[in-house]
C-alpha cells in the first residue's frame, strides 16, 4: 500500500494506493512528433527513456506515455506505429526503474492494442481520453490485467471538440456522466477500486467551463473515485496570461495548487520538479494550517 490518506483506493493491477495524504503528480512524457508541449523532443526511445527516468528522479509518482497526441485537429495515428512509438519506451523504463518504489506506468491511449502492449511490458494503468468508448475491446483488457484506468469525459472528438462546445451546467452533466461510466464499467465487469475520474480540462470546454469545472472539483470527489486533473499548459491558460506553451509554467502551477486545494488527488504535468516543489510547500502549509487551527 502506497499513500496513508483518508480518500479513495486505487488498485492498479498489484499496486494499491491510499488517496488524500498528498496529491500524486504524473508526468507526461509524449512519443508523438506532434503533441502541443512536448512533440517531437522524445520521438526517439533513448531519448524518451531519459525523460522518464529523469521525471522519476524528479518525484513523479506516475509516467504517462503516450504515443498519439489528442490535442485539437491532431490526425489519427495507425496502430502499428503507435506501438512502435509506445511499447519500447514502456519496456526500457520498466527495465530500467528498480522495481522496489517505481512510479507506476500508465499508457495514454484509445486503443486496445496499444494499451495491451503496454500492459504486458508493464504498464500499470490505462489512462483513456474516450473512457473506454473509444476501442470495444478496451474493457476486457482493463478487466484481464486488473489496470487501474482513468476515465476522460470529452465533449465530441479531438478533430472537432473545441468548435462550439456548449453545456447546461457543465459540472453537473461532467459528473453525471462520470457516474454513469463508473457505474456501466462495474456493471461489465471492472472493479469499482480500479477507476479514477477526469473532467478532461480542454475537451470539448470553453476557458469559462474549464474554470467552472476547477472551482467544482469537489462535485467530482464526491463520485468517491479518485480524481486526475490534467491542465499542464493548455490553452485556457495561454488564454489567460497571453503566453505560448513554454511561458505557461507559473500558470499551471498556479492550476495545479488551487485544483488541489479543491479535492484533485493526482495532477498530469509537463513540469515535473516544478510541480513536486509547489506541492511540497503547499502540503508544508496546510499541514501548520491543520495544526494551528487545531491547537
Ligand atoms: N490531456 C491530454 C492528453 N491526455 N489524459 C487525461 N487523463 N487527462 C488529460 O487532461 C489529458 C490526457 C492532452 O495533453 P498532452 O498529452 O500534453 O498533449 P497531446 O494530446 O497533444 O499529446
Amino acid at each position: 500500500m502506497m499513500g496513508e490518506g483518508t480518500g479513495p483506493v486505487w488498485r492498479c493491477r498489484d499496486r494499491v494506493i491510499r488517496l488524500g495524504a498528498r496529491p500524486l503528480v504524473m508526468g507526461i512524457l509524449n512519443v508523438t512528433p506532434d503533441s502541443f508541449s512536448d512533440g517531437g523532443r522524445y520521438l526517439a526511445t533513448d531519448a524518451a527513456i531519459q525523460r522518464g527516468l529523469e521525471m522519476a528522479a524528479e518525484g513523479a509518482d506516475i509516467l504517462d506515455i503516450g504515443g498519439e497526441s489528442t490535442r485539437p485537429g491532431a490526425a489519427p495515428v495507425p496502430a502499428d506505429e503507435e506501438l512502435d512509438r509506445v511499447r519500447p519506451v514502456m519496456a526500457g523504463l520498466c527495465n530500467a526503474l528498480p522495481s522496489a518504489g517505481r512510479p507506476l506506468l500508465s499508457v495514454d491511449t484509445r486503443k486496445a492494442v496499444v494499451a495491451e502492449a503496454a500492459l504486458a511490458a508493464g504498464a500499470d494503468i490505462l489512462n483513456d481520453v474516450t473512457a473506454l468508448r473509444g476501442d470495444p475491446a478496451m474493457v476486457e483488457v482493463a478487466r484481464r490485467y486488473g489496470a487501474g484506468v482513468v476515465l476522460m469525459h470529452m465533449q465530441g472528438d479531438p478533430e472537432s471538440m473545441q468548435l462550439d462546445p456548449r453545456y447546461r451546467d457543465v459540472s453537473v452533466e461532467v459528473c453525471e456522466w462520470l457516474r454513469a461510466r463508473v457505474a456501466a464499467l462495474v456493471e461489465q465487469g471492472l472493479a469499482v477500486e480500479t477507476l479514477a475520474v477526469d473532467p478532461g480540462i480542454g475537451f470539448g470546454k470553453t476557458v469559462e467551463h474549464n474554470l467552472c469545472l476547477l472551482a467544482r472539483i469537489g462535485d467530482l470527489a464526491a463520485l468517491g473515485r479518485p480524481v486526475v486533473v490534467g491542465l499542464s499548459r493548455k490553452r485556457f491558460l495561454g488564454t489567460l496570461t497571453g503566453k505560448p506553451v513554454e511561458g505557461r509554467v507559473a500558470g499551471s502551477l498556479a492550476g495545479l495548487v488551487y485544483a488541489c486545494l479543491r479535492g484533485a488527488h493526482v495532477m498530469r504535468v509537463h513540469d515535473v520538479g516544478a510541480s513536486v516543489d509547489a506541492l511540497r510547500v503547499l502540503e508544508a502549509m496546510r499541514r501548520e494550517e491543520s495544526r494551528a487551527c487545531s491547537g
